[in-house]
């Protein structure tokens, strides 16, 4: 029998999210101590990350050191693809000069790149594993060329991972994403997919499963993310799969940990936003629906002084510099 573990999306940061009320880098210390637990626990052959293992990708030496001692525990190889988080620019070809990167060189972990594939082998089972890094056309493209691979003579079982927005409910409009139900090929036994941070139920279809447990370090509080329990997922092959999701123990309820007063601004300002540009639109047939466009055409036709317009781009860019330098938080 193998025995695999699977975690993503960790995001591991040395400063708490801003929707974080407890000790986010030691809540996450704590959860990655209980994954490597339960790996020894479980005697698993290997243990599989979905990408996103840190927050960005030049985080400081000191929290890497913190973490890496933790990750070196792991008595079996771990391996990873690179999230968008992990890269620069969603760019997967700097992952060399990334802190993953680094951990890769050291053999921290093992990073899973396009077409290369490693092999976990136990009592007569093989697995292959192979992994799909974020990259920019990731669901955007043909499903086909990132989520499915061809199973090599000699495997058994074919596990997939990717780093991509799958998901069994559709999401708004402008937000990339493929359903599971267009993932199901011949020669993927298990498809594990990170990147989007609520998960979805197990996916079961003719002996093979699609897999996202949900992010385990929550970093944004969603009314989703209120409500979901951090778990990982051990994956057993014989002459059958075995899919079990094990919560992670020490993990607090999203209600003592996430920020629920920046949820009822951020729902405010949310709202605020919408009728804002409802009104904007009403105003007009408007080209662009950048804010600084919309600046202009209001200016243009309400004939506004160039004076008030200048001021009102000015402190646009203030704002958005700023927002800039607190960086995303998003999946
Ligand atoms: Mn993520």
């Amino acid at each position: 029998m193998v025995s695999l573990l699977f975690v993503t999306d960790t995001h591991i940061r040395g400063t708490a999210p801003r929707s974080r009320v407890d000790d986010f880098v030691g809540a996450l210390r704590g959860k990655l101590a209980e994954v490597v637990e339960i790996a020894h626990r479980e005697q698993v052959d290997a243990v599989l990350h979905g990408g996103d293992l840190f927050d960005r990708p030049d985080i400081s030496p000191a929290v890497v050191r913190d973490f890496a001692r933790i990750l070196r525990q792991l008595e079996v190889p771990l391996y990873t693809i690179a999230g968008n988080h992990d890269i620069y620019g969603h760019n997967p070809d700097t992952v060399d000069r990334s802190m993953l990167g680094l951990l890769d060189a050291f053999g921290i972990v093992r990073l899973l790149r396009p077409g290369e594939r490693a092999w976990v082998r136990r009592d007569g089972v093989a697995v292959q594993v192979t992994g799909q890094p974020f990259h920019y056309d990731l669901d955007k493209r043909d499903p086909g060329d990132d989520y499915r691979v061809e199973k090599s003579d000699g495997a058994d079982y074919a596990v997939h991972m990717v780093h991509g927005m799958a998901v069994e409910r559709a999401l708004p409009e402008g937000v990339a994403h493929t359903m599971v139900n267009q993932l199901w090929f011949e020669e993927v036994d298990v498809l594990l997919t990170g990147h989007y941070h609520a998960g979805f139920p197990l996916q079961h279809r003719d002996g093979r499963y699609i897999i996202n447990p949900g992010a385990l370090a929550r970093i944004n509080n969603h009314p989703s993310e209120m409500k979901r329990m951090p778990q990982v997922v051990l994956l057993r092959f014989r002459n059958r799969i075995d899919v079990r999701f094990l919560p992670i123990a020490c993990a607090a309820p999203g209600k003592t940990v996430l920020d629920r007063s920046y949820l009822e601004k951020a729902a405010y300002r949310e709202e605020k936003m919408a009728s804002f540009v409802q009104e904007v639109r009403a105003a007009g047939e408007f080209k662009g629906i950048g804010i600084l466009d919309i600046v202009e055409e209001i200016a243009g036709m309400e004939g506004i002084d160039g004076e008030v317009k200048s001021e009102a781009m000015r402190r646009i860019a203030v704002a958005q510099e700023q927002l800039a330098g607190e960086g995303g938080e998003g999946e």
